[in-house]
């Protein structure tokens, strides 16, 4: 099957414990590909979509029970608690190891064990990194095949001798009690039992690219983040990159895809990453960046010709759909997609669509695409050393307390700005939506460390170079007193980016306040849109009042860790506190 020992004795030793019928290496061929789409289609697993409309796409209706991931099921298994940190749900490796290991002893009896040999990051980059899949599931293998470059090419790179990532995936029987997804970050393994959704089943991404990567950028010096990548045009012709990272289902997707309003003429945006980004020091001292990624796996619902043209003209074909409703004549649909509603619709279930049972499409429907087919994806993509990075751009969704944009007044200060970004919880993750929680860096469901030795991390980087990208804050979501959305989004973040780039090039004033540098209302470019300027000021107002109120959170936050957390924080934290007064005593 391979001339890698390791790997030989790795999966004779899981074809021991799960007893398959078959066991299949996965080569990524169009021929494999089309017979495990006929193997789905004829078993039920998938369903064909409008060949006409949506050429060569399929729909999934996953277990009910499974449509997001678990992260009360996460473990990061290291030797010792402290390494896991508060961050995340911990387990002695013995003792995870003991918990999923019996769940998998006879799991394949009657089916087949798929080995998947995949490459994250471009061919040919020092940078990509190889993994094996092993699952059970024939749903995994295709939607792997879009999101990562699996088959031959990446069985190479293991063959050349290559270290890599050991993945063991069952569906099991999909029962909620017996669900796990576990991470031993010492031992490059993962072991996910009883889901099949992506963000649990499919390891190269959230599993890998993260929370086993986060682990080994720590030990090799480099970033592993849960961050888009973009190139920004301007009309002159020159393209400058930003990474930017969003809690999951907040619109990174839309960002990476972003369309400039035609106000913004000669101004364009090319789409590099959507989801994670690798980051390097170069020899040049800037960080470069890769999209570990070959495919997006996107939420539907809120996706249409209005917020995401980019994103609707690649998914119209060679897609896979997973829970979205679907219209009599087998065209995908999800609320918030064009068109008005069709009067008759089956609904993520297969059910004849009743209002009264909620949604049309699970708001966490999906699909897999693969990146290559959207209108904006970079030629720079695939380059092995990656796009050199000059703005970092963090943000949360925060009805209130967040201004639209603020820029970090140094490194320290944009870590600490990061590591305080809190959100209000989305349908990615199951338990309750529209709760604020601090989610560092996007990163609370997938650093695979202790977030305070994540963040020294971080730190260490300002001493190792003098070019770094500079660090941005922004919201999107900020409401006014009727609960309405101040800002309208989508293709006019443009307006933000337009601005961020030009104080990466020290370009436009600003005003400095204790939480960051603030743009002066006049340098936002604003041509064509109707906003009032009173709308204006209030999404760029900073009240210390509220703000004191943040930074207590903050503290009390970091106080999670302990002994652990770098003094930086404590010291953005008093000097903050100290400044905020000082205003307050000055009104
Ligand atoms: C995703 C997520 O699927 O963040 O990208 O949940
Ligand atoms: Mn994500």
């Amino acid at each position: 099957m391979t001339n890698n020992p390791e790997l030989t004795a790795w999966i004779d030793a899981v074809a021991a414990l799960t007893t398959p019928d078959e066991i299949h290496l996965v080569d990524g061929s169009d021929d494999e590909h089309e017979n495990l789409i006929n193997q789905m289609l004829a078993d039920g697993t998938l369903e064909k979509l409008n060949e006409k409309t949506h050429p060569n796409c399929f729909l999934h209706r996953s277990d009910p029970s499974d449509v997001a991931r678990v992260e009360h099921l996460t473990f990061v298994c290291t030797e010792n608690a402290e390494d896991a940190g508060p961050n995340n749900n911990w387990m002695a490796p013995a003792e995870g190891h003991a918990k999923v290991d019996p769940l998998f002893k006879g799991c394949m009896k009657g089916r087949t064990m798929y080995v998947i040999p995949y490459l994250m990051g471009p061919y040919g980059s020092p940078f990509s990194r190889a993994g094996v899949e092993i699952t059970d599931s024939p749903y995994v293998v295709a939607n792997m095949r879009i999101m990562a470059r699996i088959g031959r090419r990446a069985l190479d790179h293991i063959e050349a001798g290559g270290s890599f990532v050991r993945g063991l995936h069952s569906i099991g029987q999909l029962d909620p009690n017996q669900r796990f997804i576990m991470h031993f970050p010492e031992q490059l393994m993962i072991k996910s039992f009883g889901s099949g959704y992506g963000g649990n089943a499919l390891l190269g991404k959230k599993c890998h690219a993260l929370r086993i990567a986060s682990w080994q950028a720590r030990t090799e010096g480099w970033l592993a983040e849960h961050m888009l990548i973009l190139g920004i045009e301007d009309p002159q012709g020159n393209t400058s990159y930003v990474a930017a990272a969003f809690p999951s289902a907040c619109g990174k997707t839309n960002l990476a895809m972003l369309v400039p309003p035609a106000a913004l003429e000669g101004w364009k945006v090319w789409t590099v990453g959507d989801d994670i980004a690798w980051m390097h020091l170069g020899e040049d001292g800037r960080l470069w960046a890769i999209n570990p990624e070959a495919g997006f796996f996107g939420v539907a619902p809120g996706t249409s010709l209005k917020t995401n043209p980019n994103c609707m003209n690649t998914l119209g074909r060679n897609a896979i759909y997973t829970n979205v409703a679907v219209t009599p004549d087998g065209q995908p649909w999800w609320e918030g997609i064009d068109g008005d509603k069709p009067s008759e619709l089956i609904d993520w279930q297969g059910r004849p669509h009743d209002p009264a049972n909620g949604r049309a499409a699970h708001p966490n429907s999906r699909f897999t695409v693969a990146a290559s087919q959207c209108p904006s994806y970079s030629d720079q993509a695939n380059v092995p050393q990656g796009v050199p990075i000059s703005a970092l751009i963090f943000g949360g969704r925060r009805s209130a307390v967040a201004p639209l944009v603020f820029e970090a007044l140094d490194w320290e200060h944009g870590v600490f700005t990061a590591a305080a970004v809190a959100s209000e919880t989305t349908a990615a993750a199951t338990g309750a939506v529209g709760q604020v929680r601090r989610d560092p860096m996007a990163m609370k469901p997938f650093c695979g460390y202790n977030f305070a030795d994540y963040w020294t991390h971080w730190l260490t980087f300002k001493d190792k170079s003098d070019k770094l990208p500079k660090i941005f804050h922004v919201n999107w979501f900020r409401k006014n007193a009727e609960g309405k959305f101040m800002w309208p989004g989508f293709g006019d973040n443009m307006r933000v980016l337009k601005w961020i780039t030009e104080r990466c090039e020290n370009k436009s004033n600003v005003t400095k306040t204790p939480i960051g540098l603030i743009p002066n209302g006049a340098d936002l470019d604003l041509t064509g849109l109707n906003l009032d300027q009173k709308v204006v000021d209030a999404l760029l107002a900073i009240d210390p009042d509220i703000w004191s109120t943040e930074v207590e959170a903050i503290e009390e936050y970091f106080g999670s860790f302990g002994d652990r957390l770098p003094s930086a924080m404590r010291r953005q934290v008093e000097r903050i506190k100290r400044e905020l007064t000082d205003s307050q005593k000055a009104a």
